[in-house]
């Protein structure tokens, strides 16, 4: 933890001092490593908005208890103002490194900046920034949502490669200004352009919650007649379009296909029940590698800037395969 020394006297002035070896962007060059059980490190996690989120959290704090790190943690509810207040709290803290999941892209320049002045390097995982200044954050571990939407997308382009008609599609959004939302509908639009028959009739964000993808579907439902398929950001809102068109007397799976990301274990199970299509996977397992990063730079090391996360992809069979191995 760093030491933050008061000058007690008229007009205090506080000093706060990089006087652990972790501070600044890979201190631990200078002054050495600090010992692994006097390492802080503050994680600002989005919520738990979703069961790929629950996991992920689970296995940060699983991996940091097994690394003998102390972790403080803040769940945000997925509201960017809480990320920030916990971010500067950390600060306050004098945390030796911080890591978090930004709720939404934008608007986190200023506290950054903030955790430059004081000398606390920063760790993306899961989600993006899109500040133009990356000497913000150290380094940004996570999947590549783009590729994810792509793979979503190719599935669909290879399952209507014979359509001679409309393909009504219709998408349920993860958070608005999100970047997993913004780049698999950009990956997903990319791909299904090549088939001209293939097209979004309807989208709109279900908040990556099941309770979201529900009422959205059921609104959408309700709107557009002859639904062929939905895209789903996520399992859990797939799961809750599930439940509005069983409501609404179709077979998901069959009268209305649905393709979504995650492969947490509700959605793989739906996906073995034929009731959904095809899964694009995205690990929320990104404990050990945050580790990684962290040890390594409080070694004095140097990391990637960039750490993309390895996932696939899980038909029917393979679902009915993988099921009982799966660890979320
Ligand atoms: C993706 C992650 C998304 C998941 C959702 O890395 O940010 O947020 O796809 C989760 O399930 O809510």
């Amino acid at each position: 933890m760093k030491k933050l020394i008061g000058l007690a006297a008229a007009g205090a002035l506080i000093v706060g001092l990089a006087g652990c070896a972790s501070g600044g962007s890979g201190g631990g060059a200078a002054e050495g490593p600090v010992p692994l059980d006097e390492l802080v490190v503050g994680f600002a996690q989005v919520g738990a908005e979703s069961g790929w989120r629950t996991a992920n959290t689970k296995d940060i704090q699983a991996s940091f208890e097994e690394a003998g790190i102390e972790l403080k943690f803040s769940d945000a509810q997925q509201k960017q103002e809480n990320q920030i207040k916990a971010i500067r709290s950390y600060i306050q803290q004098g945390v030796d490194y911080i890591a978090f999941s930004p709720v939404v892209e934008t608007g986190w320049d200023a506290v950054l900046n903030e955790a430059k002045a004081a000398g606390i390097p920063v760790v993306l995982t899961d989600r993006a920034v899109d500040s133009q200044d990356d000497s913000l954050y150290v380094s940004f571990l996570g999947s590549d949502f783009i590729e994810e939407g792509k793979k979503a997308g190719q599935w669909v382009l290879d399952e209507y490669a014979d359509a001679t008609e409309k393909v009504n599609i219709v998408q349920l959004e993860g958070t608005t200004g999100a970047a997993p939302a913004i780049d698999r509908a950009e990956g997903f639009a990319e791909v299904i352009a090549e088939n001209e028959n293939l097209e979004v009739i309807a989208s709109q964000t279900g908040d990556f919650t099941r309770a979201g993808g529900k009422q959205v579907m059921e609104a959408m439902l309700k709107s557009n007649p002859d639904i062929d398929l939905v895209y789903a950001h996520n399992d859990d809102m797939g799961l809750g379009a599930i439940e509005a068109i069983e409501a609404a007397g179709l077979v998901p799976g069959e009268d209305i296909k649905i393709v979504t990301v995650d492969a947490v274990k509700d959605g793989m199970q739906a996906l073995a029940d034929g009731k959904i299509n095809f899964i694009v996977e995205c690990s929320p397992l990104l404990g050990k590698q945050l580790v990684d990063i962290i040890t390594t730079l409080n070694e004095g090391g140097t990391v990637e800037k960039r750490i993309i996360t390895e996932e696939t992809t899980f038909t029917q069979e393979q679902a009915i395969e993988a099921l009982p191995d799966r660890q979320y």
